[in-house]
């Protein structure tokens, strides 16, 4: 079986969210976020940069959410929550699983990192990971007009780009992007999403 390292609120909800919505089984150990945790040489066997999460699968130990997820479908999922791959729909639905991780959630990741590390934190530098985040916000509100999710039907990569709106909300409680608030409420509805985030405010963006 599947066995997911997680830490509530944190990247490995998108393996929580996949696994319910295939119904593939996957075994879930909670562990520690301290740092004291994540680096220890234990930890650092599985996850060489200290980070979460980590999924095994038999003699399998991987360190990338994304490619986690990837590999899930690739191996369990018989063709379900990803286009067939080589068509162009395989190659947006791609685009926007690395933008959820790369380039949506990276300002996100460093507004975290940055408050963990500055007191007081250096408004400007907030800031400019704010506006990045924001046009990440504006770049999914365009994308779903007029569209249920990302590529019209629900795949993988709705999970990808949905756990980094997750981390937008927690972050930057005010904005006013219409189709991304509507976005969100639908993928929180999701029985995934209620498994992964624990019925974690499910309402918009702009609260
Ligand atoms: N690209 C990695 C990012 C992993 C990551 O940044 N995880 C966060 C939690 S969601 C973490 O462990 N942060 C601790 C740190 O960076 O110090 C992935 O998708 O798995």
């Amino acid at each position: 079986m599947l066995k997911l390292f997680h830490v509530p609120k944190t990247r490995s909800t998108r393996i929580i969210w996949l696994c319910e919505e295939l119904g593939v089984p996957l075994d879930i150990e909670t562990v520690s976020f301290s740092s004291e945790f994540r680096m220890s040489p234990e930890w650092l066997t599985k996850n060489p940069v200290g980070k979460v999460p980590v999924l095994e699968d038999g003699e399998l130990s991987m360190f990338e959410s994304g490619a986690m997820v990837q590999y899930i479908l690739d191996r369990y999922a018989n063709g379900r929550l990803q286009p067939m791959a080589g068509t162009p729909d395989h190659a947006l639905y791609m685009q926007w699983s690395w933008f959820g991780e790369a380039t949506f959630a990276r300002p996100l990741g460093e507004i975290v990192n940055h408050r963990r590390n500055f007191n007081p934190e250096i408004p400007e530098v907030v800031e400019e990971m704010v506006n990045r985040a924001l046009l990440c916000v504006k770049a999914v509100n365009d994308a779903v007009e007029g569209k249920e999710f990302l590529l019209g039907e629900f795949t993988a990569a709705d999970i990808m780009v949905g756990y980094s709106l997750m981390l937008c909300n927690q972050l930057i409680p005010s904005h006013s992007y219409d189709e991304a608030n509507q976005y969100w409420a639908r993928l929180c509805r999701m029985n995934g999403a209620v498994k992964a985030f624990g019925g974690l405010n499910p309402g918009s963006l702009s609260q």
